[in-house]
């Protein structure tokens, strides 16, 4: 039997024991943030934290407000990051522009202008590229996407 009393082995031993301690503490930590995120303004799901501070703008302006912030526009890809956006959405009662647009190719949708939508949540009769200039997405507050012109006034949602 391996002897346990190693001056290395010990020191080690007490290395871990203390980063075990560091580890729990941080993620009391964050366990802590994520309620009060959820609390304040935000909403997440395992993987990304979207957030509003209640400022609103154009397709153009909440782009360019949430990669100044360090984030994305909020563009979900499963319906669970559909979700978490849609309770921000009922939070402000208003809807918000995803980073969605088929300016490319009408009616090609696609992330953050490169890649193909591969989830959706269109509302009934949607996409419907009104007047022939809707290129953009909004979320409703029942979570439904709508096809809209870049050019409205939304709430500003942002993913970290
Ligand atoms: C048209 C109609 C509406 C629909 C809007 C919307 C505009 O006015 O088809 O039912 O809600 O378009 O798609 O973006
Ligand atoms: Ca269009
Ligand atoms: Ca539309």
């Amino acid at each position: 039997k391996a002897e346990c009393c190693i001056t290395e082995v010990k020191h080690l031993q007490n290395q871990i024991r203390n980063l075990q301690g560091q580890l729990k503490s941080l993620q009391d930590i964050i366990n802590k943030k994520h309620k009060v995120e959820d609390f304040i303004n935000g909403s997440q799901t395992n993987e990304k934290l979207f957030a509003a501070n209640g400022s609103a703008g154009d397709y153009k302006t909440s782009k360019a407000t949430c990669s100044q912030a360090g984030g994305h526009l909020a563009s979900p890809r499963t319906s669970s990051e559909n979700g978490a956006i849609q309770r921000i959405i009922q939070r402000y009662n208003k809807a918000a522009y995803l980073d969605i647009n088929d300016m490319q190719t009408e009616g090609i949708f696609k992330y953050q202008s490169v890649e193909v939508i591969g989830y959706a949540n269109w509302a009934p009769g949607e996409p419907n590229d009104t007047g022939g200039e809707e290129d953009c997405v909004e979320m409703y507050t029942d979570g439904r996407w709508n096809d809209r012109s870049c050019g409205e006034e939304r709430l500003i949602i942002c993913e970290f």
